[in-house]
């Protein structure tokens, strides 16, 4: 029996394929395509990704997932695919584990390195996508405690599926610090290693020390030091000229921008105690209208730009504790409402009102994180409008209506104070 894949040469959804085709005996042909595909194949493979499978009979099989499945079915005997109507379930589970959870982290964390053109890396979700991986990998561990295999006792298509995925995480994103995490993973990981059908198709396995993102962070700080001990050499040399050497004077550090604006009647500090020790509707929010110095301070709406890639509230909630970490060292000049809207999976917003000290524009490197303002559009707000006014009052409360801002519901709020 001839099946054909069509896909690039390499691609990981095809080992799977190739894994299953040794246990099941069956003849694999990889047809080599170039994206995108065309021709009558455009038609029969929905939205034209790869890899797909031409049966025997020209009957087309798309998702790496459906492939691996329809080739491990093709011999009964082997009970590839579960043996009872539970464990069946059980290997359905564990395949949309691995879609679902496993790989949702390699946009992010994998293909910025990869395909610096089309994909650009991004701290926030950089950090988020690190932490959701390693809670995926720890439930994978936490069931594998006491299991040898994913969904049976014995190799299902489930063990199939996910080690290519797992052979990639271990190579490129998880490093030491990580693998060491999760002990029975990686039993689980050695022992399908072993097996020859997973061997000869996986190859040699190069654990990583460490992920590509802590590589790239080394390189370009390594770049900066070097950069910097340039600069201090150049300027010990202009130092050295004796004529022009001036007396050595001790440099006292800059003064923040906004430490040289003139002093504000509005108490940034009292504002924090007001709104951290009363209610904020019928105490805090009159304290802050009675006082706030439009002078001094300005008022800020901020909406997420990838509100469409966010999927979930988790990871949403994870970007902003993240970026309320990276300005802590300018905390007392801002405070900032920044919240979650929607529902996992159903569409999620984050948008969020701050009052800064000041003028300055928000996304000026000196402020809220250059790299974390870049991905916000902002607005500024006036108390003196209505509806600006009750979308401050909506933000700081945590409820209402949140006219103009989200259509979606409160999901969950943070507070920079
Ligand atoms: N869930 C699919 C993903 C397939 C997929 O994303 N394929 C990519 C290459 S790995 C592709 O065909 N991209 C081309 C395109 O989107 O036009 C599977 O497992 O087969």
């Amino acid at each position: 029996m001839v099946l054909k894949i069509h896909s690039y040469p390499n691609n990981d959804r095809v080992m799977r394929a190739k894994i299953a085709a040794l246990y099941v005996g069956a003849e694999l042909e990889e047809i080599p395509v170039s994206l995108p595909i065309s021709g009558d194949m455009k038609e029969r493979v929905p939205l034209g990704k790869v890899p797909f499978l031409e049966t025997e009979d020209g009957s087309i099989v798309f998702e790496s997932l459906a492939i691996v499945y329809y080739i491990s079915g093709l011999r009964a005997d082997m009970d590839l695919l579960g043996r009872s109507h539970l464990e069946k379930a059980r290997v359905v589970s564990w395949l949309s584990y691995v879609e679902a959870y496993l790989s949702t982290s390699f946009p992010t964390l994998l293909f910025p390195h990869f395909r610096p053109d089309n994909f650009k890396t991004n701290p926030m979700e950089e950090k988020s996508a690190e932490e959701g991986l390693l809670k995926v990998l720890k439930a994978l561990d936490a069931h594998l405690t006491d299991h040898t295999y994913l969904a049976s006792e014995r190799v299902t298509v489930a063990d199939i599926a996910i080690m290519p995925t797992l052979k990639r995480v271990f190579e490129n994103i998880a490093g030491d610090d990580v693998r060491s995490q999760i002990p029975h993973v990686m039993r689980f990981f050695n022992t399908c290693m072993g097996k020859a059908n997973f061997a000869a198709v996986l190859g040699e396995v190069k654990l990583c020390e460490k992920s590509l993102r802590q590589k790239r962070d080394e390189q370009v700080k390594a770049k900066k030091a070097a950069e910097k001990a340039e600069k201090a050499k150049a300027k010990e040399a202009t130092a050295a000229q004796p004529a022009a050497a001036p007396p050595a004077e001790k440099k006292e550090k800059p003064k923040h921008p906004l430490d040289l604006l003139p002093p504000s009647p509005f108490v940034m500090d009292e504002w924090k105690r007001q709104y951290s020790n009363n209610d904020t509707r019928p105490v805090a929010l009159p304290w802050l209208w009675e006082n706030f110095d439009k002078e001094g301070y300005t008022f800020w709406f901020c909406k997420y730009k990838y509100n469409d890639e966010l999927q979930k509230t988790f990871m949403a909630a994870n970007l902003i504790t993240g970026w309320f970490q990276r300005i802590e060292h300018v905390r007392k000049y801002l405070f900032g409402n920044v919240h979650v809207f929607g529902k996992s999976g159903e569409g999620v917003e984050i948008s969020g009102v701050w009052i800064i000290r000041g003028t300055m524009d928000p996304t000026d490197d000196n402020l809220m994180g250059k790299d974390d303002a870049a991905y916000y559009d902002w607005r500024k707000m006036t108390s003196d409008d209505a509806a600006d006014k009750a979308l401050i009052e909506d933000y700081c409360a945590w409820d209402g209506e949140f006219k103009g801002a989200s259509e979606l519901e409160f999901n969950q709020g943070k507070t920079l104070k």
